[in-house]
């Protein structure tokens, strides 16, 4: 394919990765898939996703004024495991997503907890990302890749998170009164089948971007092939006032992994955005993501660019995206 062809919506920060090992106070293995959020006054924190040399994970606070470099990090870890008191922490707390909700004056941070049960979805509160209020598990294992919204619905809390079984990881939304008791679970973005580049497994990537069209979801796909498995990114827009409900979902990826930073590593083919930031002029956005499980990268995109190509790439959604036609239509297993 001619490459000058190719639609470049989001754009590689030149000093990726931005962030590595050796850029640590102290002695880690590998450091990736951020949280992110802009304080207020301006700084942008990372929570990053921290691998120790036992393989288990924590989270370590990185701040900068600009966002892109200078980082000033915790000397010792930010938010460690407490396995005595949840036990489902036992082997590590990875890939944080940050939402703050003016409401409780609160930045919620919803986390995989990883025990022996398998990974589950954990939330915790902080007003400094220093001292750390936990609640504990609210979706039990099998289950990762969540984020809150950062206003209520109808009174209620909304959660948008990936339950997998060994056959199919669909995203889900669920809905809470007060953020502990859980419900009206449904399916929000289905897995695509066959050979779709979203096949069989996604995930939310940051979370929810509120536009004045709808709001904008960055979902990660993961393609099973021979020798592994392709992480790549793509979008779809929900409701502004009801976000159960999808507008337009992407046909094509928007970003995959490229660069040797992305191919090789830990888990190569692998890139993670956890984190999203936007910046002053209400459009650029930035997106931390990690890179094969090994480093922390930067890209860049603007909103309107994002939304008008997904009118043109995207189909538009009638009902629960489009799941029981494609179904019908394709016909076959989900595996
Ligand atoms: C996913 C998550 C991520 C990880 C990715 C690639 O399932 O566990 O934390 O970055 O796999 O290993």
């Amino acid at each position: 394919m001619n490459k000058s062809l190719r639609v470049e919506l989001l754009h590689r920060h030149p000093s990726n990765p931005i962030l590595t090992a050796e850029h640590w106070p102290y002695r880690i293995h590998s450091v990736f898939n951020p949280g992110a959020t802009r304080l207020a006054d301006g700084t942008t924190l990372l929570l990053c996703r921290v691998e120790d040399f036992r393989g288990h994970s924590h989270l370590c606070a990185a701040r900068s004024a600009n966002g892109i470099d200078d980082w000033k990090i915790d000397p010792s870890p930010t938010f460690v495991t407490d396995p005595l008191n949840h036990p489902e922490e036992l082997w590590g707390v990875e890939d944080p997503r940050i939402t703050f909700v003016e409401e409780l004056g609160d930045y919620m941070i919803a986390y995989t907890a990883f025990g022996r049960s398998g990974p589950a979805v954990a939330m915790a509160r902080t007003k400094d990302f220093v001292t750390f209020e936990r609640l504990g598990i609210v979706m039990q294992s099998d289950d990762k890749d969540a984020a809150l919204f950062p206003t209520r619905f109808g009174g209620e809390f909304v959660l948008i998170h990936r339950p997998a079984n060994d056959h199919t990881a669909d995203m889900w939304i669920s809905f809470s009164p007060d953020l502990m008791n859980w419900g009206g679970h449904a399916v929000l973005l289905p897995a695509r089948l066959g050979a779709w580049w979203d096949a069989n497994k996604i995930g939310l990537s940051p979370p929810p971007i509120k536009t004045s069209r709808g709001w904008l979801v960055m979902y990660h796909g993961v393609r099973q092939h021979a020798s592994g498995s392709i992480y790549r990114i793509g979008l779809a827009l929900f409701d502004l006032n009801n976000p159960a409900i999808c507008l337009r979902r992407g046909q094509s990826w928007i970003f995959g992994p490229e660069k040797e930073y992305e191919t090789g590593g830990d888990v190569p083919y692998a890139i993670f955005p956890c984190g999203v930031t936007l910046m002053d002029d209400g459009d650029t956005l930035r997106i931390y993501y990690g890179a094969a499980d090994s480093s922390i990268c930067l890209a860049t995109a603007s909103l309107i660019e994002l939304l008008d190509w997904l009118d043109y790439d995207g189909s538009q959604m009638t009902g629960v995206s489009g799941f029981p036609e494609e179904r019908v239509i394709l016909g076959g297993n989900r595996w």
